[in-house]
């Protein structure tokens, strides 16, 4: 049987024709989300999947598309697939760790300089004609530099973003559900605390966790109290680790003092109170969008997927348990 792959992306032409080279390849030739509808449609008799984070790959996709062997994610981030349902079919789901870490971490901190420095609103300042004498009192922020910086996940993207802190003076201060080891901590010089702890001292708060159960809503009304009114939130993870609802009401309220943000609980549907509210820095999910990376990224994701189509064992196999008994075909 041909084996036959749906890419819901047109990602990069030459990135593509090592999948095309070896199979029968359908591309969604858009750069905007491929419709569920035809999404249902066109996965149905596809042996691998390369998918994007917007594709929601749940049970019902499982059950449609009877052949399928591998889901190849262009993303880290895993939450849009039910890896338990794939598991117990013995599908392969892959996704793309290590290549989007410092493209991300580079955003997290700029979008912390620019919640911080208030560049947002500078700028809209600027463009809407505004600045006709020079400003000495309006338009002040915060001093990122010397300040402290609490970092909630600390995996390889939180400390990435406490690498970058070291070179600002900034005191580092993060929880995880697991320490890191005493040499991670000492050479990035980072100190675990309870998470209480973290929310009531840091200047800034930046969320670097996973969304799972347990981090859905992790900064929920009780948890943004605990912040300093002069405190700023960070989000680059994912929108439904804060309560959306509950930080409006925190920025409305200036228990908090600003916010950038660029994931959503319900993208890329945002509530009208965050796009016009001054405090808070809003970006379209771009964490991982500079061009080298995303091209690492649909490279990994095609490797992933032509591995796994090749019965050989890809580099980012999440779940490698739907292997076991298959070891001598599995390199
Ligand atoms: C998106 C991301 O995947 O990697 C992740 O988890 O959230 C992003 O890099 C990107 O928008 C491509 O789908």
């Amino acid at each position: 049987m041909t084996k036959s792959v749906l890419v819901t992306n047109r990602l990069f032409e030459e990135v593509l024709n090592p999948l095309q080279n070896r199979f029968e390849v359908q591309v969604f030739q858009q750069d905007e989300p491929m419709p569920r509808e035809l999404f249902k449609q066109k996965v149905g008799d596809k042996t691998g999947l390369v998918a994007m984070s917007v594709d929601r790959v749940d049970k019902e996709i499982f059950d449609i598309a009877k052949s399928l062997k591998v889901v190849s994610t262009v993303s880290v981030g895993v939450d849009h697939i039910d890896i338990q349902t794939a598991t117990k079919r013995g599908i392969m789901i892959t996704n793309t760790p290590g290549v989007l870490t410092e493209t991300t971490a580079d955003l997290a901190f700029a979008l912390m300089m620019a919640v911080a420095r208030r560049i947002g609103e500078a700028e809209r300042y600027i463009r809407s004609g505004k600045w006709k004498i020079p400003i000495y009192r309006r338009l002040l922020g915060t001093d990122v530099h010397d300040k402290t910086l609490g970092i909630i996940g600390f995996g390889r993207i939180g400390k990435a973003v406490a690498k970058r802190a070291g070179g600002f003076g900034m005191k580092i201060l993060y929880y995880d559900i697991a320490r890191a080891d005493k040499a991670m901590e000492s050479g990035l010089n980072a100190r675990f605390v309870p998470l209480d702890e973290l929310l009531s001292t840091a200047d800034f708060v930046s969320l670097h966790v996973p969304l799972e159960k347990s981090t859905e809503k992790l900064m929920d009304q009780k948890n943004l109290q605990l912040m300093k009114h002069s405190a700023f939130l960070i989000n680059t993870s994912r929108g439904k680790v804060i309560d959306e609802k509950a930080l409006i009401r925190a920025l409305r309220d200036k228990k908090i003092a600003a916010a950038a943000l660029d994931v959503f609980e319900r993208e890329p549907h945002l509530p009208r109170e965050l796009i016009e509210m001054e405090n808070i820095v809003l970006t379209p999910h771009i964490g991982s969008a500079s061009y080298e990376t995303r091209k690492k990224m649909a490279e990994l994701a095609v490797e992933n997927c032509a591995l796994a189509l090749e019965g050989k064992k890809p580099p980012c196999l999440l779940n490698p348990e739907v292997l076991k008994g298959k070891s001598d075909k599995i390199s």
